[in-house]
């Protein structure tokens, strides 16, 4: 432990009474002297004057309207930037309101770390009723990959570097760090203040794959007649665009991105097996899985869609050597980063590289082939009423032509068709739900997005996903950000068409008021707000908005009876044993 350093112990040591230095600005020192440009939050007590020094300070301090959201932009700020992304909250509720994100993060292998402030230890640990009193810290452990609190001013400097170093390294991760009001008011001599901060050096390490390993993943590769590689959204947060190129081309093997992978190659590459998924995966004879897992988003690697039983062989590359057989044997597990392991393969392939049969990748391209003439008309429709096949035709074309804009997406059947209608061209443009397909990320996202990349932000929401962060169009609209959100509104979740079972007074469970006017809401804050009934409206009122730059949203009215319950993923619902009588 260390002992407090206040004013009055330095008074009676006799030192001499230098300059002092106090709990808020050391952590916003910290904090900046390891390179943290924005604090996402909302104020409140303990934290109101800590985001006011921050910003005083030359931090990008920008308040929310719900934490939640404050949150999920710091969990993509980690995502894009490979920096933890920070939000700042206030106790108890606020915590709690920001911890959702925090988990998000984690199951997301995301960096981010969640700063609340908490009330007395003395009083909350002895549960004598303070503001807004909780044990924080004990509620944040399970959720997170690592938290701390910090009670001393001159531990703030290690506190923050545990924090930092526990989000980046390894498989990153959300982090709780627990900042008790008094803390930030105790004081210290300036000078020790700041030789207590600590600047945390290679917090990433690279993680070097034995070469064992790699050889072993070469056989396996090598032996293959139909491999195939999946990458996903590990590979796109490691920023080793280049090796993904080069190990992809060298070896010729058909890919399939996972949803955030996107764009990693362009899904318009000539190895692109994204249109011919159910081929490949029932297919493959070796799979290799860079920076993504074995989850429900891929059937746990077994099942019906991976064809026969033990009818292939994995090979993995990923950082977290515990990720391996999580659900199915990997023949040749490859711990390591994935730029390193990516750098061995190569290494290891240079000379004598045999590219795969040319009937598999034959067989691969047909099925695509054919899979994009088939949707290709459906994908011009000028309809009114307009589907997802009319209106995410003229958001791909759009995006085809704007390939540096940011795609966000959430909903069902809004973010399962445009995931599979809309190509993208380049890395890390792709944002979404993520693991656990969470509603209400959007906005934070996209005002992350924003912030950290400075381009033009494309929102697509279904209006049930948008609901849940909706109130931060105020301030999208406050920080003037280039966001043009489109509301595919069909009345509600998943369709706008259930009737009540009961035949009572109130809608369907799913329903939403009939025809509401999402784009109103953003010109309630000064934003522009446009209202649409077809594709050719959709595309010059999205076009105008990308080319001004400037809050936007855009109120498309889809057919409330386009869509399919829980658009792509019906089968996970529970079915009833005796029936779906009462429906
Ligand atoms: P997706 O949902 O796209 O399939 P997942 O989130 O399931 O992707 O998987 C991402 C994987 O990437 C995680 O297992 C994580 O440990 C891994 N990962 C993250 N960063 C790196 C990195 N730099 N090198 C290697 N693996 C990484
Ligand atoms: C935090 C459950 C999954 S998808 C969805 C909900 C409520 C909304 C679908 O309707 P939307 O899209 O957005 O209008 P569309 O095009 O199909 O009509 N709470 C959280 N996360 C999830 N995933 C849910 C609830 C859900
Ligand atoms: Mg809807």
């Amino acid at each position: 432990m260390t002992t407090p350093n206040t004013a009055e112990t330095m008074t009676e040591d006799q030192s001499a009474p230098g300059a002092l230095t106090d709990g808020f600005h050391l952590l916003i020192d910290a904090l900046k002297l390891n390179g943290v440009e924005t604090i996402y939050g909302v104020p409140g007590i303990p934290i109101t004057d800590l985001g006011r020094m921050a910003q005083a300070a030359g931090i990008r301090v920008l308040s929310f309207r719900h934490e939640q959201n404050a949150g999920n932009a710091a969990a993509t700020a980690g995502f894009l930037t490979k920096k933890p992304g920070i939000c700042l909250t206030v106790s108890a509720p606020g915590f709690l309101n920001g911890l959702t994100a925090l988990a998000h993060a984690t199951t997301n292998c995301w960096p981010m770390i969640l700063i609340s402030g908490s009330s007395e230890r003395e009083v909350v640990d002895l549960m004598q009723g303070d503001y807004e009193e909780m044990d924080q810290l004990a509620i944040a452990k399970p959720l997170c990959k690592a938290a701390y609190r910090i009670l001393h001013a001159a531990d703030i400097g290690i506190g923050v570097a545990r924090a930092i170093r526990s989000a980046v390294s390894g498989r990153p991760g959300g982090v709780y760090l627990d900042i008790p009001g008094a803390l930030l008011g105790q004081v210290m001599d300036e000078v020790e203040g700041a030789a207590s901060l600590v600047k945390v050096i290679d917090p990433a390490p690279a993680q070097i794959p034995s070469p064992d390993a790699v050889q072993r993943a070469l056989q396996v590769i090598k032996g293959a007649k139909k491999p195939l590689i999946i990458l996903g959204k590990g590979a796109a947060y490691a920023q080793a665009d280049d090796l993904v190129r080069q190990f992809v081309e060298t070896s010729g093997i058909p890919y399939l991105p996972m949803s955030m992978a996107k764009g990693l190659l362009p899904d318009t590459h000539n190895q692109s097996a994204g249109p011919a998924r159910s081929l490949v995966l029932k297919e493959a004879d070796v799979v290799i899985m860079l920076g993504a897992r074995l989850n429900w988003l891929l059937s746990h690697g077994k099942g019906k869609q991976w064809g026969a039983p033990r009818s292939k062989k994995f090979v993995q590359i990923d950082i977290e050597p515990k990720e391996m057989d999580s659900n199915v044997e990997i023949a040749a597990p490859l711990v390591g980063d994935i730029a390193s392991v990516l750098t061995a393969l190569l290494d290891g392939m240079e000379g004598a590289w045999t590219k795969p049969p040319t009937d598999w990748t034959d067989a691969v391209k047909a099925k695509k082939d054919a899979n994009v003439a088939r949707m290709a008309t459906k994908l011009q429709n000028n309809n009114t009423p307009m589907d997802y096949n009319g209106a995410l035709g003229a958001l791909k074309r759009i995006i085809a032509q704007r390939p540096d804009a940011i795609l966000v997406n959430e909903g069902a059947n809004t973010l399962d068709f445009a995931r599979s209608i809309i190509d993208m061209y380049k890395p890390r443009k792709r944002l979404d739900v993520g693991t656990w397909g969470v509603m209400g990320v959007g906005m934070g996202s996209a005002i992350a997005a924003a912030v950290e990349t400075g381009q033009r932000v494309l929102a697509v929401e279904g209006d049930s996903a948008f609901g849940f962060s909706g109130m931060e169009v105020e301030t999208i609209c406050r920080y003037k950000l280039p966001i043009c959100i489109v509301v595919f509104n069909n009345n509600g979740i998943y369709r706008g068409t259930d009737v009540n079972p009961s035949g009572s007074g109130d809608v369907a469970t799913t329903v939403f008021v009939e025809n509401a006017r999402y784009d109103l809401m953003m010109q309630a804050f000064g934003g522009t707000g446009i209202h649409v009934t077809n594709p050719d409206e959709l595309r010059r009122a999205v076009n105008a908005a990308m080319d001004a730059s400037i809050p936007t949203l855009i109120n498309a009215a889809i057919d409330p009876a386009a869509g399919k319950e829980s658009g792509n993923i019906g089968n996970l619902n529970p079915v009833s044993i005796v029936g779906k009588k009462d429906l």
